[in-house]
C-alpha cells in the first residue's frame, strides 16, 4: 500500500499565539524521529512509504522562515503522493493544525483513510473520533509491532478487531481495542529511515540557524519515565517503563549518523536518560573505551536528584556538553503538589558542579499551576534568577500546558479555559491550546512573567544583583495598565507594544525607587531602544542614543556577581538599526560620535 505520513508541526513559540496566528509562526524544523522508525519497518513489510514534512516542501518556507502554507496547500501536497493511507502525527500544541490539514485532505480526497497516532491523538482518541468525521483511526501508544497488523488488515479487508492500540469506528460506534503491550527490547527497533527525510537541509538548518552552539541532532536513546509527576502526560504514555537502547546500540546510531551524515553532536531524545546510573556509566566508559567522546557530543535529560558529581564527571569525560534540567517550581510546597519532590536545596549544587565540569546547563520552569500561589511563583522567579546569575545558558519559564492523561488534568481538567473557539467547543480535545484556571494568580501576571523571563532574563538578573526584588514590579502592572487604560487582551500580550509597554513601566516604577542607580535605570533604557528599534520598518532612519555607561559591560558585571568597573562607566553612544528583523547594536565611544557629527538623544 501506499502510505504517506505527515510530522507534527513544531510551532516557533508554541505558547503564545491563536490557532490563526500559529499558522504564521515560523516553524522549527525537527526530525520525527518516531516516523522515521515506522517507515523503515513498513519499507520492509513492502508497502511504498513517503514522509512529507510541509514546512520543507510549501511555498511559504524560506530559508529564513519555514511554514507549512495553508491547510489546502498541505492537502495538495499529500495528494501528490496519491496515498492508500495517510498517518498523521500529534503533539498538543498543534493539534488544531493537524485537524485542520486532515480536513483539507479528506475534502479533496474523500475515499483516502486518515489515520491519527502519536501523544495527542493517544491521549484523546475516543474524543477525537466523536468530534472529527473525517479522522477515520487513531493507532495508540509505542506503534512498530502495531502499524503492520494494521496495514495488512486495511490491505486484505479483514476485521480490525485484533489489532492492538487501534481507536476506530464501527458501525458508527468509537470502538477501543486493548492497548499494544510495549516495546521492552528497543534495540528491537530498526534504523530510522533517513533516506525518506531531508536529513541534510536539516542538518545544516541546524548548524547555522541556532546561536553560538549548533542544535544537537535528535536520537531517541529510550523511552518511559518511572517517575509520575502530575503535570506531565508521558509516564502514561510509556506506562512508567523506564527503557533504553543498549549502550552499543546507542552508540552505533550514533557512529551511522558521524559516518553517513557527519552529525557530530546529539541530542539524545529519551524523558530521563541518566535514570539508570550503572547504565549511563557503562555508556561513558564505552564512549571513552573507543575514543569516540573525542569526535561525538552529545546532551540529554536529568533530574538534580538522581545525579551526582560522580556521574556527572564521567558524562563530562565522555562528550556530555549539556543537560537539560527540569525544576518546574521553586517553591518547596509546590514541588511536592505536583508530585516532582526535588529537594530545592540540592538545586544549587549540582547545578553547580555541572557547569564546573565544563558541561552547560538548561533549566527549566513552569506557571500556573491551579494550586499555585503568589508566595509559590515568587519563589521560582528567584530560583529562575539564581540559576541565570550561576550561568546556565537558558532558564525557561513556561506556561503549564494541560496534558489530557496526566493527573493534574484528572482532577482540573473541568477547570480549563481558552479565549479561543476550537478549543472551548472541545475542550477534551484541545486542552493543550487552554489554560487552568487559578484561583489565586492574577492572569496577567501569567501572561506577562514567562515573557518577560524568557525575553529579559539577563536584566532581571541584572536588577536582581542590585537587590531590586521584580515580583512586587509584576504585581503591580495591572494597576499601571489601568492607569495608562492599556487594553490588556491576550492578543495584546502577543502584539509588538507590550514589551515596549512593560519596559516603558519598568523604568517608571522603578525610578521612583530611589534605590535605582543611574547605570540600572540606563541598563532598562538600552532594552527600551532595542524593542522600540525592534518594531520600526528596516528602511528607518539609525537610532543613535548615549548612555551614562557601557550597558553590555555593566550587565555582564552585574549577572556574574562581578563589579561594575569605572571604564564601565564611561558614556558610550549606540547605534541601534532593524536588520531583517533583528536589531542590530554597534557600539561608539562618545568622542568618536561627536566627531563623526552623530546626532545623540
Ligand atoms: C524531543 C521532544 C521535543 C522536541 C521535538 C518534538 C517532537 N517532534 O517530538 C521539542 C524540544 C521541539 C519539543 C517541544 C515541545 N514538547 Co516535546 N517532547 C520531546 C520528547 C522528549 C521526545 C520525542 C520523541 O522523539 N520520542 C520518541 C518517538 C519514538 O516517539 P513518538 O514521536 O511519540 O512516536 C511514537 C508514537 O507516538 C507513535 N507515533 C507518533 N506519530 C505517529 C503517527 C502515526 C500515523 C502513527 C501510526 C504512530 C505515530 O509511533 C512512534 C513509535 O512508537 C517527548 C517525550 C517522549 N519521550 O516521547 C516530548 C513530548 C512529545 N513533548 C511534549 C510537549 C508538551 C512539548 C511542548 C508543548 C512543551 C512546551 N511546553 O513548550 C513543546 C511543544 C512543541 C511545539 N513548539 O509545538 C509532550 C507532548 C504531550 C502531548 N500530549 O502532546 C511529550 C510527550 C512529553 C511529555 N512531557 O508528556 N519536544
Ligand atoms: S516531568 Fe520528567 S521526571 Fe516527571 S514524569 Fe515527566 S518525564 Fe518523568
Amino acid at each position: 500500500m501506499k502510505v504517506c505520513l505527515v510530522p507534527c508541526p513544531i510551532i516557533g513559540n508554541s505558547n503564545s499565539g491563536t490557532i490563526e496566528k500559529k499558522r504564521l509562526y515560523p516553524y522549527l524544523p525537527y526530525l520525527p524521529v518516531g516516523l522515521l522508525t515506522l517507515s523503515t519497518l513498513l519499507e520492509r513489510a513492502g508497502h511504498q512509504v513517503t514522509i512529507l514534512d510541509p514546512i520543507w516542501e510549501t511555498g511559504a518556507a524560506s530559508s529564513e522562515n519555514l511554514a507549512p502554507g495553508k491547510p489546502d496547500d498541505v492537502a495538495r501536497l499529500i495528494q501528490t503522493t496519491t496515498p492508500d493511507i495517510v498517518g498523521f502525527s500529534t503533539i498538543c500544541s498543534s493539534y488544531p493544525l493537524t485537524i485542520e490539514w486532515a480536513k483539507a485532505f479528506h475534502y479533496l480526497s474523500p475515499g483516502t483513510l486518515i489515520l491519527l497516532g502519536g501523544p495527542q491523538a493517544t491521549a484523546t482518541d475516543e474524543q477525537t473520533l466523536r468530534a472529527f468525521p473525517w479522522i477515520d483511526m487513531v493507532l495508540r501508544g509505542e506503534t512498530e509491532n502495531s502499524i503492520i497488523p494494521l496495514v495488512t488488515c486495511l490491505q486484505s479487508g479483514s476485521s480490525l478487531d485484533s489489532v492492538p492500540g487501534l481507536t476506530w469506528r464501527s458501525d458508527n460506534h468509537v470502538v477501543r481495542n486493548a492497548d499494544t503491550p510495549i516495546i521492552l527490547d528497543l534495540d528491537t527497533l530498526p534504523d530510522p529511515a533517513y533516506h525518506l527525510y531531508p536529513v541534510e537541509r536539516l542538518f545544516q538548518r541546524y548548524n547555522t540557524n541556532i546561536g553560538p552552539f549548533h542544535q544537537p541532532f535528535p536520537l531517541e536513546a529510550g523511552r518511559g519515565c518511572p517517575f509520575s509527576c502530575s503535570f506531565c502526560s508521558t509516564s502514561g504514555f510509556f506506562r512508567r517503563r523506564y527503557r533504553t537502547k543498549s549502550a552499543d546500540r546507542l552508540i552505533h546510531d550514533m557512529v551511522t549518523l558521524h559516518t553517513r551524515y557527519g552529525m557530530d553532536h546529539f541530542d539524545l531524545a529519551h524523558d530521563l536518560f541518566t535514570c539508570d546510573t550503572n547504565y549511563v556509566l557503562n555508556f561513558c566508559h564505552r564512549l571513552r573505551e573507543e575514543d569516540i567522546h573525542k569526535v561525538l557530543k552529545w546532551e540529554c535529560y536529568s533530574r538534580i536528584d538522581i545525579i551526582d558529581q560522580k556521574i556527572l564527571a564521567k558524562m563530562a569525560a565522555a562528550g556530555c556538553v549539556r543537560i537539560f534540567y527540569g525544576i518546574e517550581t521553586g517553591s518547596q510546597r509546590m514541588q511536592e503538589l505536583i508530585g516532582k519532590n526535588l529537594p530545592l536545596q540540592d538545586v544549587r549544587t549540582v547545578v553547580k558542579e555541572t557547569l564546573s565540569l565544563g558541561i552547560r546547563v538548561t533549566t527549566s520552569f513552569i506557571c500556573g499551576f491551579p494550586q499555585e500561589r503568589p508566595e509559590d511563583l515568587s519563589a521560582t522567579l528567584a530560583v529562575a534568577i539564581d540559576m541565570i546569575r550561576m550561568g546556565v545558558d537558558q532558564v525557561a519559564l513556561l506556561p503549564l500546558i494541560p496534558l489530557v492523561g496526566s493527573k493534574l488534568y484528572q482532577e482540573f481538567g473541568h477547570s480549563i479555559r481558552s479565549e479561543e473557539q476550537e478549543p472551548r467547543n472541545w475542550p477534551d480535545v484541545f486542552a493543550g491550546l487552554c489554560h487552568y484556571e487559578t484561583p489565586y494568580l492574577d492572569s496577567s501576571m501569567l501572561e506577562i512573567l514567562p515573557r518577560v523571563v524568557n525575553r529579559y532574563p539577563r536584566l532581571l538578573a541584572a536588577l536582581s544583583a542590585r537587590n531590586v526584588d521584580v515580583m512586587p514590579v509584576f504585581v503591580r502592572w495591572p494597576e499601571w495598565c489601568h492607569a495608562h487604560s492599556t487594553r490588556v487582551s491576550e492578543s495584546y500580550y502577543r502584539g509588538s507594544t507590550f514589551m515596549s509597554d512593560f519596559l516603558r513601566f519598568l523604568q517608571e516604577t522603578l525610578s521612583r525607587d530611589t534605590r535605582l542607580s543611574p547605570d540600572l535605570i540606563d541598563v532598562i533604557r538600552y532594552h527600551l531602544v532595542i524593542e522600540t528599534v525592534s518594531c520600526t520598518p528596516e528602511d528607518a532612519p539609525i537610532v543613535s542614543e548615549r548612555f551614562n555607561c557601557d550597558v553590555p559591560a555593566v550587565m555582564q558585571h552585574l549577572v556574574e556577581n562581578k563589579a561594575v568597573t569605572w571604564e564601565d562607566l564611561n558614556p558610550t553612544t549606540y547605534l541601534f538599526w532593524n536588520s531583517e528583523g533583528k536589531v542590530i547594536v554597534r557600539r561608539l565611544t562618545v568622542a568618536l560620535a561627536e566627531l563623526l557629527g552623530i546626532p545623540q538623544t
